[in-house]
């Protein structure tokens, strides 16, 4: 088995995360985006949409998508249960997940992949009122997450689950894409300083 990893990016980062969470360990080939690894043909080979993580398996299949590579380790090591537990606990860790993955996570991604000038080679063309059209959206979800947050600990409920790590690296990845968190998001921070605080937020 190989996870095909690309350092700091915020996906690879969401399964590295979660892989610390379960205590596992998992050897891996670093891509390297800078320097357009995921462009080449030997890495297209592996995943023709030439994005990171993948997931090589030992007889040879392919898993791309971070919450598809997690959702295989969470069955064959259910202990943390990270995707809820239970019909009720896991649609609203499952609600939570692709509210995130749809109205943060992309919307941080759309502002940095259009705005930052080393994303020029790999966001063809950069849209940089695409950019400015996001700004405001990130910024509503924030206010909606902090609003939810004063009512609990964690994003889906009052366990740490796979929610908090997409929502972890979607706010973590607002740096790069020079945009801040209103002081005035409390509950939020509060969240974040403390997921941010656990061992498996230094992947
Ligand atoms: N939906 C995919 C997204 C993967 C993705 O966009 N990865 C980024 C790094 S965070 C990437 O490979 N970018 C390279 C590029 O855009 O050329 C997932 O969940 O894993």
């Amino acid at each position: 088995m190989k996870l095909y990893d690309g350092g700091r990016a915020p996906n690879p980062r969401r399964v590295k995360i979660f892989l610390a969470e379960k205590g596992l360990t998992v050897p891996m080939e670093q891509v390297d985006l800078g320097q357009m690894a995921h462009k080449s043909p030997e890495y297209t080979a592996i995943n023709p949409l030439q994005r990171v993580p993948a997931l090589q398996l030992d007889d040879g299949t392919i898993i791309t998508e971070s919450i598809a590579i997690c959702r295989y380790f969470e069955v064959l090591h259910p202990e943390p249960p990270l995707f809820g537990q239970g019909a009720k606990d896991a649609a609203i860790v499952e609600m939570w997940q692709r509210r995130i993955e749809f109205h943060l996570l992309a919307q941080v991604a759309h502002v940095f992949r259009n705005s930052h000038p080393a994303m020029k080679e790999m966001e063809v063309p950069q849209v940089p009122a695409w950019a400015d059209a996001n700004k405001p959206r990130v910024m509503d979800f924030l206010t909606l997450l902090d609003r939810e947050l004063k009512a609990r600990r964690y994003i889906a409920g009052d366990r740490y689950t796979v929610a908090d790590i997409t929502g972890m690296i979607a706010v973590d990845f607002m740096k790069p894409a020079k945009l801040s968190a209103p002081e005035t998001l409390t509950n939020l921070k509060r969240w974040h300083d403390e997921v941010s605080a656990r061992p498996s937020a230094k992947a």
